[in-house]
């Protein structure tokens, strides 16, 4: 059988929402390290972002296209449901988490820290400071969101919940990211409960 192949580094929320997606539909892949904007990586992304995916002939980028692809060509537990309600549900938390969550949580919280811009080195308290009110409305929304079944659609684990988990990990790396969890009990409940899901687990990045 053809070889699925995700290019990009695990360090990355989105290549390890498509890990996830294979794990979760039993799909072997071979995970192949890039960074963004390097060669093998435009040559399928034409704005360089990762990850990107190789089988066979095929190449595909962006996330949400990857996992439509993966759901529609194996077989296995469906990433995306079958319903036309849910799966429109599971479109509008995908929209919202790669439009608006992960700008706020990833690009301008997590990344102050991991890629630290301020004068002597430190993260940019200004950067960080801007973005809490933002990170603490949308934690109250996911809040809200699972508090009646656990699921962010529907009473079934979607691509919609693969594709925040990793961004609830990485808030959960710095202070204020943890306190804004820590008053969101039920999103709390459904980030540790998720988090023992082996494909959750098979994909932890490397520290
Ligand atoms: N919409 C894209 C977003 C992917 C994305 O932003 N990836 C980040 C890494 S997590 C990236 O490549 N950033 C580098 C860049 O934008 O140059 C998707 O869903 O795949």
């Amino acid at each position: 059988m053809t070889r699925i192949e995700i290019i990009g580094i695990p360090i990355s929320n989105y290549v390890r929402v498509i890990r996830m997606a294979c794990e979760e539909k039993g799909i072997a892949y071979a995970l192949t390290p890039a960074l963004p904007q390097t060669p093998e990586v435009l040559a399928i992304h034409p704005f360089g972002k990762i990850p990107v995916l190789r089988h066979g002939d095929v190449e595909l980028c962006e996330s949400k296209a990857i996992a439509t692809y993966l759901d529609k060509v194996f077989p296995g537990n469906p990433l995306l449901p079958a319903e036309p309600l849910p799966a429109a549900r599971v479109e509008q938390w995908v929209s919202m988490t790669n439009t608006v969550i992960d700008r706020t949580m990833i690009r301008e919280y997590v990344l102050s820290y991991v890629f630290p811009k301020g004068t002597g080195g430190e993260p940019d308290r200004r950067i960080i400071d801007a973005a809490l009110p933002a990170l603490q409305r949308q934690v109250a929304v996911l809040d809200q969101a699972v508090a009646a079944t656990g699921y962010l659609v529907g009473g079934r684990f979607t691509f919609a919940d693969i594709n925040v988990m990793p961004i609830l990990a990485g808030i959960q790396r710095y202070p204020e990211g943890r306190q804004a969890m820590a008053d969101a009990r039920a999103l709390t409940a459904y980030f540790q409960r998720h988090a023992q899901r082996p494909s959750f687990l098979a994909t932890v990045p490397p520290a």
